[in-house]
């Protein structure tokens, strides 16, 4: 068997082609010509797979790559992938979000193999935007097991829920939540129009050791390390910093020269269903193993505030109250938020026999060990794998 996989040097595509080589793949990556290099996550696997050179913006050149390739299964994991950014840049996020799908879906209508090629799409959670259902019935407890759920909900029901799953209407609050649904409702008309099987994962956040570090989990994981590093060289430990004010940006210690940056955050009351990359990847090769193509939720049935990672994430470092460390910059505020995400995965646990195998406490502790020998192997001049 042979994958193609758009976004092969992102955190999901690194996984994935990881997992497809186990399975016994041959896989090929699409990587994009770029001044430095981006293929750290895949190091260690570049022997192992083919990379060509590609954008998916170019119609040309994905058409180009998919008919000289003639892969079995092709996974589009490219996007511009960040929220805050497509306020700043809509356009080139429409360009490669929804625009890079299509010439994918245009590329495998006309391909002389269309009939055995299958293909992934990365919906997002996004699309949902500020909606959710809510259901007085659904007993979340039975469902998923250990599930902390955010209640009341306003109606201030008994038992009351709110959830995304399947069922529950788009209601995008950025333009790449809204790219992506176009890209979403794209796969869903060329599955009816022309018989292309495209199936669309519909992920909740995931993250890990690899995850982009401007993404909140890995931003915060990543201070933490270089924070504990700091503490370590000036022969400091927590109990010697000053308290500060909310609006000082700066970190002191008792009786010491230096000062360090606080970690600047932005809105820490959104709440989040947060898993594990590695979980992830394996629900995607799933839903290519079907024989129909479908839209699947793939989530913890958890929801967590960016406070509560706050809070497992310096308890992995045995720091309790973290509030003199953060600063609250209304550079990271987004001008439309999307609040709360807790997914239901029955339907990929149940057809898939997928199930999430990383708690949200171990994706925290996991990422903070990592970012603190991350810094501690820099710092002796060697380097973390
Ligand atoms: P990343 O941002 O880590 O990776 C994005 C990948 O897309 C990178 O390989 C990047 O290449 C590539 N890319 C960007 N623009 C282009 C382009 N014009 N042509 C070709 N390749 C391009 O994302 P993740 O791995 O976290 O996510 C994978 C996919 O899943 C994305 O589509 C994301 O939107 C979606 N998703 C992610 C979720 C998550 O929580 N992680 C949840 C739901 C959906 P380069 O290295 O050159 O920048
Ligand atoms: P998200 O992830 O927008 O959910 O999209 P991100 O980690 O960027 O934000 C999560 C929440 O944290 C709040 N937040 C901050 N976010 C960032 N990036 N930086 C900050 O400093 C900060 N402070 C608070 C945000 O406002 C938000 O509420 C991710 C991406 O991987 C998408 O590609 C994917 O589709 C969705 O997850 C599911």
């Amino acid at each position: 068997m042979k994958a193609l996989i758009f976004g092969i040097t992102g955190q999901d595509g690194s996984y994935l082609a990881e997992l497809l080589l186990k399975k016994g793949y041959r896989v090929v990556g699409v990587t994009r010509r770029v001044s430095v290099n981006t293929t750290a996550r895949i190091q260690h696997i570049l022997p192992k797979i083919k990379i060509v050179e590609g954008d998916i913006t170019d119609a040309f050149n994905v058409n180009k790559i998919i008919q000289d390739e003639e892969p079995d299964e092709v996974y589009n994991l490219a996007a511009q992938s960040h929220v805050g950014t497509s306020f700043n840049q809509p356009n080139l996020t429409w360009d490669i979000t929804a625009g890079g799908v299509l010439n994918i879906l245009e590329a495998i209508r006309y391909s002389p193999n269309k009939e055995h090629m299958r293909f992934y799409q990365a919906s997002s959670s996004e699309m949902f935007g500020k909606n959710y259902t809510v259901s007085d019935t659904l007993n979340l407890e039975n469902v998923m097991g250990t599930v902390v759920v955010d209640n009341p909900c306003s109606n201030g029901a008994l038992g009351c829920k709110k959830y995304q799953d399947e069922n529950t209407p788009f209601v995008p609050q950025s333009p790449y939540a809204i790219a992506k649904l176009a890209a979403h409702h794209l796969v869903r008309n060329y599955r009816d129009s022309y018989g292309i099987h495209g199936s669309c994962g519909i992920l909740f956040n995931h993250e890990s050791e690899r995850r982009g570090e401007h993404f909140v989990t890995r931003k915060i994981t990543k201070w933490i390390g270089e924070f504990m590093g700091w503490l370590d060289r000036s022969g400091l430990d927590e109990s010697q910093l000053t308290r500060t004010k909310e609006s000082d940006e700066l970190i002191y210690a008792s009786g010491h020269q230096n000062s360090y940056r606080k970690l600047r955050l932005g809105n820490l009351k959104a709440k989040r269903d947060w898993g594990h990359a590695e979980d992830y990847v394996e629900a995607m090769w799933l839903m290519l193993q079907q024989d129909e193509p479908d839209d699947y939720v793939v989530a913890t049935g958890e929801t967590y505030s960016v406070a509560d990672f706050l809070d497992a994430s310096f308890r992995a470092v045995g720091i309790e109250d973290w509030s003199n460390l953060v600063y609250i910059d209304p550079e990271f505020y987004r001008p439309a938020e999307v609040d709360y995400l807790l997914g239901i995965p029955t339907k990929a646990e149940d057809k898939l026999g997928w199930e999430r195998k990383i708690s949200f406490s171990d994706l925290a502790e996991r990422m903070v060990k990592f970012d603190v020998e991350e810094t501690r192997l820099q710092r002796s001049g060697l380097q973390a794998v």
